[in-house]
């Protein structure tokens, strides 16, 4: 590790003891060591031949779904067969310890996550915020009940319930509005955020690539852990640079 990011790692460490409450926005990318493609970057040896002609950016919509209910469900599918047999990582193990200090010392933690995956969870992490849904939840398109999912794949596609309504993933496409629960629970932590940690996220999907003018707004320190600069690298205090799974256990202990 370079001199730079020692030093990054140690003013991270410190923000992290003195700095207040604590909110992590989590992005794909921190489920990349599970094997889980990030959203745009792929991981074509995961995303594997049988949909690397597809663009997720166009799978996940209510227009694609529209046009092709069988496609876009199978995809999804797909996706959640590979979300159940992934395990949490280094990553996701270093937040849920992380939160656990924070709690202990009595500060406030929470963890809004854009991953359907539900890794975090598995992790040992409480109380997580799905922003965009998860995709281990499945519903009536028009009823909204909730569909009861078989350990394999579906038998066929698009699946329905008995009734014959299609069902979809409770997931958030583009276009659509994200739970009122969950972006008033990120806009009152974001209110009082203290220090603000932005993890394996391209933060270009709003509302959630906006939450860190809400925590510079607060006064939060703001960190950035990913490999790549993203659109919000040139604001963000201090920049972690390297993956989620090897930098987070560094600084926050646990993993
Ligand atoms: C690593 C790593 C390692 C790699 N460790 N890191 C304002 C301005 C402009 C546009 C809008 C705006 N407000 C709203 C919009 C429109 C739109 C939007 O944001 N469009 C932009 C693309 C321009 N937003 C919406 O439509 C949202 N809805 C909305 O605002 O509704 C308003 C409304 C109100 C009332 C009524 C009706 C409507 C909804 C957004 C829903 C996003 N859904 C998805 C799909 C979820 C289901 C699924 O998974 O299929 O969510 S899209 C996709 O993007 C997914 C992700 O959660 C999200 C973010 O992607 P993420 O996680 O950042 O992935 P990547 O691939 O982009 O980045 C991965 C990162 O990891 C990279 O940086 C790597 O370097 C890094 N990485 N390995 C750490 N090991």
């Amino acid at each position: 590790m370079g001199v730079d990011q020692q030093q990054s790692i140690e003013k991270a460490r410190l923000a992290l003891e003195n700095g207040g409450n604590v909110v992590v926005l989590t992005g794909s990318g921190v489920s990349a060591e599970s094997n889980i493609p990030t959203f745009r970057g792929g991981g074509a040896e995961t995303m594997a031949a049988l949909w690397a002609d597809f663009d997720p950016r166009t799978l996940a919509t209510p227009e694609a779904f529209e046009a092709d209910p069988g496609l876009v469900t199978r995809w999804y599918d797909w996706r959640r067969l590979m979300c159940l047999r992934a395990e949490p990582n280094p990553g996701h193990l270093a937040l849920a310890a992380l939160q656990k200090r924070v709690e202990g010392a009595g500060r406030r933690f929470t963890l809004l996550t854009q991953n359907v995956d539900g890794l975090h969870q598995r992790a040992g992490s409480t109380g997580v915020v799905e922003l965009h849904g998860s995709i281990m939840r499945w519903r009536g398109v028009r009823s909204g009940a909730p569909a009861v999912l078989p350990e394999g794949p579906f038998d066929s596609y698009p699946p329905t319930l008995d009734n014959g309504e299609l069902i979809r993933p409770s997931v958030v496409w583009f276009g659509e509005a994200l739970p009122g629960d969950a972006v008033r629970a990120a806009g009152e932590v974001l209110r009082s955020c203290g220090v603000f940690l932005s993890i394996g996220t391209s933060s270009v999907v709003y509302p959630a690539a906006g939450f860190i003018d809400d925590a510079r707004r607060a006064g939060a320190v703001t960190i950035e852990v990913n490999p790549e600069s993203t659109a919000i690298s040139g604001v963000v205090d201090i920049c972690l640079r390297g993956a989620a799974g090897g930098v987070l256990p560094a600084f926050v202990g646990g993993g």
